[in-house]
């Protein structure tokens, strides 16, 4: 049985798996998509992704894309070490953190991070940048008030809940977002870890 994962280092949503492949301590085959060569468009990736999108997870002719599914898969595939609580209203919790995730925090990063890595100023849309900004912010407030007396989202241990928020909190200071106190602390937290070390991305 071969995990193949078809990523590319500097995307955010690929990391959130390369970090549970690291935690979990899973041995992979990387592939990398060159996506500054349009590779994610091609036919051949297509066929595996009919989004064009990174991450795919492939393994003997089985293919799983969207992040947070993969990470359910591994957890399922790999329980030992465990990135969810086994109580099932904690693991409930879990899978509410995640949603609100990419609900509330990385459509709206999305908005901010790629134009102020990718494109030059000129392009950047100010306005959309800003609104996206402000939802942000509003839902770091909420975090915070949840984060004040706890060490991680859910159950006081690291689970896929904070594997999702990962990559997207280390680009705060990029989208020029200063984090409230508790989600401050928690953060660093996060990136000291050994897996966010060693999946950081260059830029
Ligand atoms: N909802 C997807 C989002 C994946 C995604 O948007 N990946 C980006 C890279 S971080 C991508 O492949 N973008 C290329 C495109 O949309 O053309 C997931 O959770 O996997």
């Amino acid at each position: 049985m071969t995990l193949k994962l078809h990523y590319h280092p500097l995307s955010t949503y690929s990391r959130r798996v390369r970090v549970a492949l690291i935690e979990k301590r899973i041995p992979y085959e990387p592939v990398v998509v060159d996506m500054a060569a349009r590779k994610h468009r091609e036919p051949a990736y297509l066929a595996l992704n009919p989004y064009g999108r990174v991450p795919t997870l492939e393994e003997d002719g089985f293919v799983l894309y969207e992040s947070t599914a993969i990470l359910n898969y591994l957890e399922a595939i790999h329980p030992a070490p465990p990135l969810v609580p086994g109580d099932p209203r904690q693991r409930a919790l879990v899978d509410m953190h995640m949603k609100l995730c990419d609900l509330q925090m990385t459509r709206q990063a999305g908005t901010i991070i790629f134009p102020r890595r990718f494109l030059p100023k000129e392009r950047w849309d100010q306005a959309a940048i800003s609104a996206a900004a402000a939802e942000i912010e509003k839902h770091l407030n909420i975090l915070d008030r949840h984060l004040n007396d706890r060490t991680y989202l859910v159950a006081e241990t690291f689970t896929l809940a904070d594997i999702c928020y990962l990559p997207f909190v280390e680009f705060l200071p990029l989208m020029e977002i200063k984090p409230p106190p508790a989600v401050a602390a928690w953060i660093e937290r996060l990136l000291s870890r050994p897996s966010a070390r060693e999946t950081r991305a260059e830029k």
